[in-house]
């Protein structure tokens, strides 16, 4: 069913795409089962010459069942989430020895900031690049995601991952990709009159193939 989402190249993929299969056939057959009875009502109870409508005051049981079944469905799907969601945006969720690169949102642009050789952000080494993220395949990434001006959303669909940048916030998050190649990076929150061409590339380097990148933009230094 690969053709609804687009390639998925991140460790987070398969249980994000799992979640939301299962969210789309619960509530899609749930769906078809109302829509169903409503028109099976329609045509069940419709007007027809000498017969009256009767009063009716409702049903305990009825009550009880279709809140219920719909409340143990959506705490199942809780459940369900709550592991994927820890590891994904657990306060403790980056694995130590992520490589750490720093987001910067602003109306309406992508600025991204790499440690340079030392590995370390908030070093005199750092460089800057505009909408363009790199990063290593199979090594954690973590952004240190921050906003200029209005609230952003840093959303990278091949890797499943949103979130929100917020304005005076540092909102850490981390992926880990799978599969080299160019991805796109959205703003997923409608943040102004220039929202649509808030986009970036995402390159995903084969690791040796990182290393030559990083080291010669180090070199090459800031952009802007
Ligand atoms: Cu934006």
């Amino acid at each position: 069913m690969s053709w609804i989402l687009p390639p998925a190249a991140s460790t987070f993929a398969d249980d994000i795409d799992g979640l939301y299969y299962l969210i789309l056939w619960v509530t899609g057959i749930a769906f078809v089962l109302v829509q169903a009875t409503l028109v099976w009502f329609l045509f069940r109870y419709r007007a027809r010459p000498g017969r009256r409508a009767r009063h009716y005051h409702g049903s305990w049981r009825a009550e009880v069942v279709w809140t219920a079944v719909p409340a143990i469905g959506v705490l199942m799907l809780g459940i369900a989430s709550a592991r994927v969601w820890a590891q994904i945006k657990g306060r403790e969720a980056a694995p130590a020895g992520s490589y750490p690169v720093a987001v910067h949102a602003s109306q309406f642009e992508w600025h991204v900031t790499y440690p340079g050789r030392d590995g370390l952000l908030g070093t005199p080494d750092d460089f800057r690049r505009r909408n363009q993220l790199h990063v290593p395949v199979d090594r954690p990434v973590l952004v240190k995601l921050t906003a200029e001006d209005v609230i952003h959303s840093f959303f990278v669909p091949a890797f499943r991952l949103k979130q929100d940048a917020v304005p005076g916030m540092e909102i850490p998050v981390w992926f880990r990709a799978t599969v080299p190649g160019e991805y796109e990076l959205g703003c997923a929150e409608l943040c102004g009159l220039g929202h649509y061409r808030m986009r970036a590339a995402v390159t995903v380097h084969p690791a040796a193939d990182f290393e030559r990148w990083a080291t010669e933009e180090a070199r090459r230094g800031d952009d802007n």
